[in-house]
């Protein structure tokens, strides 16, 4: 249960995760198949054995809730998470004309010379996106991503789905239903050439006893350092989120993984972190007095309390 699970999971797969390649190319540590429980009602399950930045959790849920694609909204609150992806539509447009950027985030690493190339083209770009909205609406969208497939699904036949309007819906009025669910999974985006990244958090359902909401999550990719962290504390205040506007507690949030892994450059890392002794858990608190409903809510109105962890631990993400 909580951050023991996690750190059982981490244990696990330093102790029998299998030697695995992947995509980018820096080899890993790997299981298929495993699943943590997080009871909601004890506390909120920000890792306490080291810091987690919340504040870019809170963000990017409320721009994933809002529909929004545009990493606008994003850099106005000073999160850079999905501006890679963002940057690399930019200069792989005919309008770019700045020096070759190919490969931008494996030479970046590598490439001292060229770091200081990327950084300025970054920064450059960034500014361009908050400061010029006919810049932001051609080269700051993310196309087909969470918030999309949350809010605005296009089907074959042309209809848009909002299935997380829907969701809460029937949450009010079909609690009992057990086809609470919310795919962000669409086969036909799947094809490399149309979309970068295929969704790692594939589905969602909820889970109504009791007076508590519960949500499960299926994640089919999960950096165990870097990755899984956020997602447990994205998909925690996500329930909390959908049991306020629904006048439910909050039961568990169970996450289930498909290939959990821990990169072979964070497994010293990863050793730091599981000789520290477990804090007490934060507490979650929403303000929404006068918002109409969690779509309009603000990144002040979710307050974190009592958050004491360990110091954070660097590692490089692999791209
Ligand atoms: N990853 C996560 N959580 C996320 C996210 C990505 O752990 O929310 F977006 C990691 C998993 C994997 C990599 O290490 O990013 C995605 O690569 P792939 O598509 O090859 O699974």
């Amino acid at each position: 249960y909580g951050e023991s699970a996690y750190l059982d999971l981490c244990r696990h797969v330093l102790n029998n995760g299998a030697s695995k390649g992947d995509r980018t190319g820096t080899g890993t540590l790997s299981t298929f198949g495993y699943q943590m429980r997080f009871d909601l009602g004890q506390g909120f399950p920000l890792l306490t054995t080291k810091r987690v930045p919340f504040r870019l959790i809170t963000s990017e849920l409320l721009w994933f809730l809002k529909g929004d694609t545009n990493i606008q909204y994003l850099l106005q609150h000073n999160n850079n998470i999905w501006n890679e992806w963002a940057f690399k539509n930019w200069v792989e447009s005919e309008e770019y004309n700045g020096p070759d950027m190919t490969d931008f985030g494996l030479r970046s690493q590598e490439d001292p010379e060229f770091k200081k190339l990327y950084d300025h083209e970054m920064e450059t770009f960034k500014t361009r996106i908050l400061e010029d909205n006919e810049f932001a609406k051609m080269y700051g969208d993310l196309g087909n991503v969470y918030g999309k497939q949350w809010r605005a699904w296009e089907s074959s036949r042309g209809e848009v789905i909002d299935q997380v309007k829907d969701v809460i819906h029937m949450i009010k009025n079909n609690p009992e239903s057990r086809r609470l669910i919310v795919s962000a999974w669409n086969p036909e985006d799947i094809n490399p050439e149309r979309a970068a990244l295929p969704p790692c958090h594939v589905l969602f359902q909820f889970y109504v006893a009791d007076g508590k909401l519960s949500c499960q999550l299926y994640q089919r990719s999960g950096d165990i350092f870097l990755g899984v962290p956020f997602n447990i504390a994205s998909y925690a205040l996500l329930t909390h989120l959908i049991a306020h506007e629904c006048g439910l507690q909050v039961g568990e949030f169970i996450h289930t993984l498909g290939d959990a892994h821990i990169y072979s450059n964070h497994v010293e890392q990863v050793k730091t972190q599981l000789d520290r002794d477990l804090k007490d858990m934060p507490s979650l608190k929403i303000q929404s007095n006068e918002k109409e409903s969690i779509f309009d809510l603000d990144v002040e109105d979710i307050i974190l309390e009592g958050y004491d962890p360990h110091p954070s631990i660097k590692a490089p993400i692999a791209v």
